[in-house]
This record gives structure tokens, sequence and C-alpha cells, in this order.
């Protein structure tokens, strides 16, 4: 237990998170699930349902601060947020029940709806289809090993995804189950473009507006695959999709530390050089052929459609500011 009463566990999810050993919207999401499941199962407070809810509160705080972008963090918690609301605890049991149920609700039909996403994907693939991948995305890879499997690839590129590599883990995770991969310096996403069917790409978040949010580099990859009328298709589960941006919310874009770019000694010899190192962009709608979630294939237009079906919920209580201020008390009055 941390000074705040924290479980050690949870600091390790939050920090494993903060560092990207755990990365990816859809595994970021689960872990802050479990997180929240190991803080309510090892609180160690007054065993009451309003010091027990100010806790979890806290939690929820602490979690959604780890990394700015991907909806998917904020939108689990504010899940077993709600579901403990609404649940309304008379006994401490009752909200620790509340939060552990909701919390591996959560997380399976998160499995699930990766799954689902992945055959619906796969089946829009043509026989003896190029694809070309971008990051490292388990939803993308999840079609593609699909597709594979019905017999309709031939090749992946992927791109390696500077400046961390995670094209690096697409690849091999590819190669684990067989899929023939080529991978490409980001760079050469043009090059190779004419021989590509189709482009698969993740989402950390989908604005009202359709436009997605994904690895710094996918506009890029977008914006070639419209040039060459190449289909580019985004794999999203529905919590993927932002409630602010109805409001006219930005998403944040994370900048990350400059030495991912270039060493720290070469920035040392060279002290007038800066260097940005934004980690996500924008893809807009306009370049964007269908988004694949686990309720549907939806034009990125729809996207507000998804929004009202699927975090309604959370429309209700959103103030101006965005998730970031939203407090636990938004959900207890
Ligand atoms: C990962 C990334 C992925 C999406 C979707 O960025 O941009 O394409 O998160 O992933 P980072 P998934 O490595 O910075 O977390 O389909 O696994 O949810």
């Amino acid at each position: 237990m941390t000074e705040q009463g924290v479980p050690l566990k949870v600091i390790e999810i939050a920090e494993g998170i903060k560092t990207m050993r755990i990365r990816g919207a859809g595994r970021i999401a689960r872990a802050a699930a479990e997180a929240l499941k190991i803080a309510a199962l090892e609180y160690g407070g007054v065993k009451e349902v309003s010091p027990f809810k100010k806790y979890v509160g806290k939690v929820a705080d602490l979690l959604i601060a780890t990394r700015p972008t991907a909806v998917s963090l904020p939108n689990a918690v504010m899940y077993v947020l709600a579901s403990l609301h609404r649940a309304n605890p008379r006994t401490f049991e009752d909200a620790v029940n509340a939060v552990v149920f909701s919390a591996e609700k959560f997380i399976n039909e998160s499995i699930n709806a990766v799954k689902i996403i992945a055959e619906t994907a796969a089946k829009r693939i043509r026989e003896n289809s190029t694809i070309l991948t971008h990051c490292h995305s388990s939803v993308a890879i999840s079609a593609i090993i699909e597709a594979y499997k019905l017999g309709r690839l031939v090749k992946v590129y992927s791109t390696e995804t500077r400046p961390i590599f995670q094209g690096r883990i697409t690849a091999k995770q590819l190669l684990e189950n067989g899929v023939p991969v080529v991978q490409i310096p980001d760079s050469a996403v043009r090059y190779v473009m004419h021989e590509v069917d189709h482009v698969i790409i993740g989402a950390d978040t989908v604005a009202s507006n359709g436009a997605v949010v994904n690895k710094i580099g996918t506009s890029q990859v977008a914006l070639a695959a419209k040039e060459a009328r190449v289909r580019v298709y985004v794999v999203a589960e529905t919590y993927k999709f932002s409630p602010t941006t109805l409001i006219g919310e930005p998403v944040p874009i994370e900048f990350r530390d400059p030495a991912e770019i270039v060493p720290e000694s070469w920035l040392r010899n060279h002290p007038r050089v800066k260097v940005l190192n934004p980690s996500f962009d924008v893809t807009p709608p306009e370049h964007i052929d269908a988004i694949i979630t686990e309720i549907g294939v939806i034009p990125p237009q729809a996207a507000i459609l998804v929004l009202m079906e699927r975090l309604g919920w959370a429309l209700d209580k959103i103030k101006q500011g965005g998730f970031a201020k939203i407090k636990f008390e938004d959900f207890t009055e």
C-alpha cells in the first residue's frame, strides 16, 4: 500500500501504462479496469460505502492521468464508475461487488469485441490481398490473422513505426502466426502503396465526426492510400469513441520525450536544435472508407450514432472541460 492507501499493484499498472510497458488502446483500457478491480478487492480503509466511493474516485483519477490520447482509458474507468453509481450500493460489500463485476464485464466484453471485429474485417478482405498496417494494433493484427486463416492474404507490409518501433512487435506477432510480413520504414509507405489492396489500422480515439486519432504517421498512410485509391479500414471497439468530442472537445495529443527521436548526447552537442515528438495524429473521415466495430461496419460519418447508442450514459455526465475534470462526485449527485 502507498501512503494514500492505493495498493502497489495498482500503482504498478498505472506506471506500466505511463511508461508504455502496457500499451495499445485496448490493452490500456483492460489494464485500467483490472486496476480498479484490484483496488476494490484490496481496499484497506473504513468499510463503508462513502469512503470506499471516494477512494475509487481517487484511483480513477490516478489511472486517467497516465496517458492522454486513447479515450479507451477514461471510457473504461467511467464504465466501472457509472456501474458503481447505478448499483446504488447500500453496503460496503455491495459496493466492492459492483466494481469487481463491472470491471470483469468490461474486460470480457472488450476481448469479445476484438474477436467479432476480427471476424467481420477478415470477411471484407479480397482473395490474394496485400495488406498494409501501421504501428501495433492488437485489433488490426487479429483481423489480419483471421484473414490469413481464411486464405485471403499473400503479404502484409508492416511499417516499423518510429520512433519506438511498435511495428517490430507487429511483424513478430504476424510471423508467429505464419503470416508473410515485410517490414518497411515509415517513409516507404507511398513507395509500396501501388501493391496494397487494403490498409487496416487501429484507433486510439474516434471523434464524433468520424476522424480517427491513431499512431503518428497514420494520417500520411491514409493520404497515400487515398491517392492510390486503396481502401482504408479502421478497426475499433466502440469504447474507443470519444463522448467529449460531441461537445467540441479536441482530442489531446500526447507529446513524448525528444530522446525518443535523437540521443541525448547528440542533443547536448547541438543545443539549438529543437525536437518535436507528437505520438498521435488525426486522420480525417474523408480518408477512411469504413470503421469496423463490434456492433457493425459504419462509414466514419456515422460515428455519432455509435456514440449515442453505446456511450449515452457518459454524455449525461460530461461537463465542459473533458474527462480530466470529471470527478467521482459527478456520479454521486
Ligand atoms: C498504439 C496505437 C494503436 C492503437 C490501437 O500506440 O496507436 O494503433 O492504440 O491499438 P502506443 P489496439 O504504442 O503509443 O500505445 O488495437 O491494440 O487497441
